[in-house]
């Protein structure tokens, strides 16, 4: 059996990508914002019914820029989020300056658990960042009921998201902003690069200071705005054209393994996330996250599991607020649902080109 990573690139035919190449190295623009970038933007906003789209370098850089385009000069600024994510979520938030507030998850679709988020509202929170973790959709009906009550912006952390839906929205038009990661290890990815959706009342004019901000902050020649580089080059922008026309075949390929794991897995102790609420009617197969009765279980499977070159990975443990950076700036924080769901969760392999027998073989070294 060869080596298993917990997820591998989806790629195009490499005749197509090169294809898709040839008019950039006729032209020579490479970069900063060119015809592959302006058609990637033009065929998502379409595709999402979308109010404006902005391609970034990356989901990070997208989710920073988002939080730019809400915050005001309040330097005590709050964002309310979920402990139970990838480092990312939390560090734009921190790193523009704002202060994040972690809100318990629910432990069902391990999204933040909208009951836990008004409590931690002051006259200080500036936005609620839910994170569609897994692709598992939020209950976004009462977020949004929250948010509108308290004139909040809701910023949805959508990395692991692109493609899902929502009743029979896209899952990007939830929210003020929705920010998507397009990196090489989801199912919709652009090697590095992310996106945001924006669809509040001010979408046109948030979108204008976006396209400043990730480019230096430059309008007319001088910076308006102290802007960072957060463009998505022309060959990141021509890979995600040509992944776009497969996506569904790519989506269709990662189910078809993900149905072989909850076959094998039925009845046993390793429990697959539950992916059946707030809505979700489309989902991308982005994760395989299973749940085992403890710790040492999941460490026990996880060792077996090396040992025969399968790499799952704990995907999200430990939660942002037990990491070094924040413990020590913000203290002990307790929050026993989400601390008990990270010890105990474990992301299989999953990706297109996996087969069922790949996946069988998992299943017969998870179950011993
Ligand atoms: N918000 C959330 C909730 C996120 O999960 C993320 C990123 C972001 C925001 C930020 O989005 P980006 O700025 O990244 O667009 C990975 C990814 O780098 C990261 O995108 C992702 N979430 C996070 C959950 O996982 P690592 O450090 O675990 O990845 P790495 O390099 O160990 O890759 C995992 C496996 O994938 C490898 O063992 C092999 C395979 N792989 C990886 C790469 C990069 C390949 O086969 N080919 C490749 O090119 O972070």
């Amino acid at each position: 059996m060869r080596e298993l990573f917990v997820t591998r690139p989806s790629l195009p035919p490499l005749e197509e990508y090169k294809k898709e190449l040839e008019s950039v190295w006729e032209s020579g623009i490479v970069t900063n914002c060119g015809p592959k970038h302006e058609l990637l933007e033009k065929i998502l906003k379409e595709r999402t019914g979308s109010s404006c789209v902005k391609l970034f370098s990356s989901g990070h850089a997208a989710l920073e820029c988002a939080l730019s385009l809400i915050k005001d000069d309040d330097a005590e600024g709050e964002v309310i989020t979920t402990p139970f994510t990838f480092a990312s979520t939390v560090n734009a938030i921190e790193r523009c300056g704002l202060k994040p507030v972690f809100c318990e998850i629910d432990k069902k679709s391990l999204t933040i658990d909208p009951s836990e988020i008004e409590e931690k509202i002051t006259g200080h929170t500036k936005a609620i960042m839910p994170v569609h973790v897994y692709g598992n959709l939020c209950d976004h009906k009462k977020i949004a009921k929250i948010a509108k009550a308290h004139g909040l912006y809701v910023i949805y952390d959508a990395a692991h998201a692109f493609a899902e839906k929502a009743g029979a929205k896209d899952v990007a038009t939830l929210g003020d902003i929705s920010a998507f990661s397009f990196h090489a290890t989801k199912t919709f990815g652009c090697a590095e690069g992310g996106a945001i959706f924006i669809n509040c009342k001010n979408a046109s004019k948030l979108g204008e200071k976006a396209s400043n901000l990730r480019n230096f902050g430059l309008k007319d020649g001088e910076s308006i705005y102290a802007g960072g580089n957060g463009k998505m080059s022309e060959l990141s922008a021509a890979l995600g054209l040509c992944n776009l026309r497969h996506i569904d075949e790519y989506i269709a390929k990662r189910e078809a393994v993900a149905a072989v794991y909850g076959e094998k897995l039925s009845g046993s102790d390793i429990k697959p996330a539950s992916f059946d609420g707030n809505g979700l009617t489309r989902r991308n197969h982005t994760y395989f996250p299973v749940i085992f009765k403890s710790e040492r279980a999941l460490k026990k499977a996880f060792k077996s599991l090396e040992e025969n070159r399968i790499h799952a990975r704990r995907y999200f443990y430990p939660c942002v607020h037990e990491m070094k950076y924040y413990r020590e700036k913000y203290g002990e924080i307790s929050l026993p649902v989400a601390e008990r769901v990270s010890k105990r969760i474990l992301c299989l392999p999953l990706s297109a080109d996996m087969t069922a027998e790949e996946a069988s073989f998992v299943c017969k070294i998870l179950l011993g």
